[in-house]
C-alpha cells in the first residue's frame, strides 16, 4: 500500500475566516441557521462516531451489513473498476467491507479519499491500508474541489467508482442535491458508476428517537456547535440556555435538528462582529436529514445525468443503495 498526499493547503488556511463569515451570514438570517457541516471538529466527530453506535440510530450499521451483502453485485454489474472515489471517507470501514466483500479480484485498484478532516483521511487511511494491493491517495479539501482535482488528472484504464455513503447526501435540500450530484457526474466519464447510500421515510417515533436519543449524545453533538463556536470565534453562548431538538418535518420529508433558546439573551461573538438578541423558544437550525422513497431517489439520480444500474432496499430497517452510471 502507498499513501499519497495532496492535501490543499489554501483550503485549510481560510477555515477559520469561512467559518466567521458564514456564522454572521447564516445566525443572522431568518430563521436563524448554521450550516451542518461545522458540526464536525474533533470534538463533534467524535460525537457523531458515538452517534453510529447508539441502538436508536441504524443508518451506518443498516449501511455496513447491506455493503457487505451486495458488495460482490456492485462490482458485477460495474466490471473493470480500476479506481474508487469515496466523498467523506468517515473512517473507512465501509470501504473497507465494500473492498472486501465486492472487489476481491479486482487489482491493481487506486482509493482516492476526499474530505475536509485530516482526522478522517488519516483514520481511513489506516483503515484501508489492511487491503492488499492497493494504493491510496488523499485529498483534505471539499468534495467539490477533489472532484474537480480528480476530473483533472489522467485516467488509468478501467472505470472510476465513485461512493457517497452514510445518507449524507440527506444535508442537502432538492437544488443542492442536484448541484452536487451534477458535480459528481462532471468527475466522471461515462459509463463509471456512483454508489450512493440514502436513507428513507420511516415512522416518526423511530426517526424521533434515532435524532433525539435518551442518552443525550445527539444533543451534546448538535450543543457542541456552540462550544465551538465560542472556543474558536470568541463567542459568549451559555451552554446551559440552549436545547436540542428534533423535529420531523412531513411536509418537507425531512428531520430537522434545531437548537432552541431556554429564555431571552444576548450573545456576543467577537470574530463574526455579532452581537445577537434572541427570544424564549427562538431556534437556531443546523441540520437538515431529508428521507427518501425508493423511486425519488433514482429520479434525483436520473435528472442529473445518471442511469439506474441498480438499487438494493431493505424494507425492514428502511434503508436504500442505489448504483448507477453516468449517462
Ligand atoms: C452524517 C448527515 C448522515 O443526518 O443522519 C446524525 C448526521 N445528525 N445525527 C444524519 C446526524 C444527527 C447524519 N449524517
Amino acid at each position: 500500500m502507498s499513501v499519497h498526499g495532496a492535501s490543499n493547503a489554501l483550503v485549510r488556511a481560510e477555515t477559520a475566516k469561512e467559518f466567521a463569515a458564514d456564522v454572521q451570514y447564516y445566525l443572522t438570517l431568518n430563521p436563524r441557521q448554521l450550516p451542518s457541516r461545522y458540526l464536525y471538529d474533533a470534538l463533534g466527530s467524535a460525537l457523531f462516531d458515538a452517534i453510529c453506535r447508539l441502538p436508536w440510530y441504524g443508518i451506518t450499521r443498516t449501511e455496513a451489513r447491506m455493503l457487505e451483502a451486495h458488495g460482490r453485485e456492485v462490482f458485477d454489474r460495474l466490471d473493470r473498476v480500476s479506481t474508487i472515489v469515496e466523498l467523506g471517507s468517515g473512517d473507512g470501514s465501509k470501504l473497507r467491507l465494500l473492498v472486501q466483500s465486492g472487489a476481491p479480484r479486482t487489482r491493481p485498484l487506486t482509493i482516492h479519499l476526499v474530505d475536509v478532516s485530516s482526522a478522517a483521511l488519516t483514520s481511513s487511511a489506516r483503515t484501508l491500508s489492511e487491503l492488499d494491493d492497493v494504493a491510496i491517495v488523499l485529498h483534505e479539501t471539499t468534495y467539490e474541489a477533489g472532484l474537480d482535482d480528480l476530473g483533472a488528472q489522467p485516467r488509468p484504464a478501467g472505470r472510476r467508482l465513485a461512493v457517497f455513503l452514510g445518507s449524507n447526501i440527506g444535508n442537502f435540500d432538492a437544488p443542492g442535491a442536484d448541484e452536487f450530484l451534477r458535480a459528481i457526474r462532471r468527475g466522471l466519464a461515462l459509463g463509471d458508476g456512483l454508489l450512493l447510500g440514502a436513507d428513507l421515510v420511516k415512522p416518526e417515533d423511530v426517526l424521533q428517537l434515532a435524532y433525539d436519543d435518551p442518552l443525550g449524545v445527539t444533543a451534546a453533538f448538535n450543543r457542541n456547535l456552540l462550544v465551538r463556536i465560542n472556543r474558536e470565534l470568541g463567542g459568549d453562548f451559555d451552554l446551559e440556555a440552549f436545547e436540542h431538538r428534533a423535529i420531523w418535518n412531513a411536509a418537507a420529508s425531512r428531520v430537522e435538528m434545531h437548537l432552541a433558546a431556554k429564555r431571552a439573551q444576548r450573545v456576543r461573538i467577537r470574530a463574526a462582529e455579532l452581537d445577537v438578541q434572541f427570544e424564549t423558544g427562538e431556534r437556531i437550525w443546523t441540520e437538515s436529514s431529508y428521507k427518501y422513497e425508493p423511486g425519488q431517489i433514482v429520479a434525483m439520480l436520473e435528472s442529473a445525468g445518471f442511469q439506474c444500474a441498480a438499487q438494493w432496499i431493505d424494507d425492514v430497517d428502511r434503508f436504500a443503495l442505489t448504483l448507477v452510471q453516468a449517462k
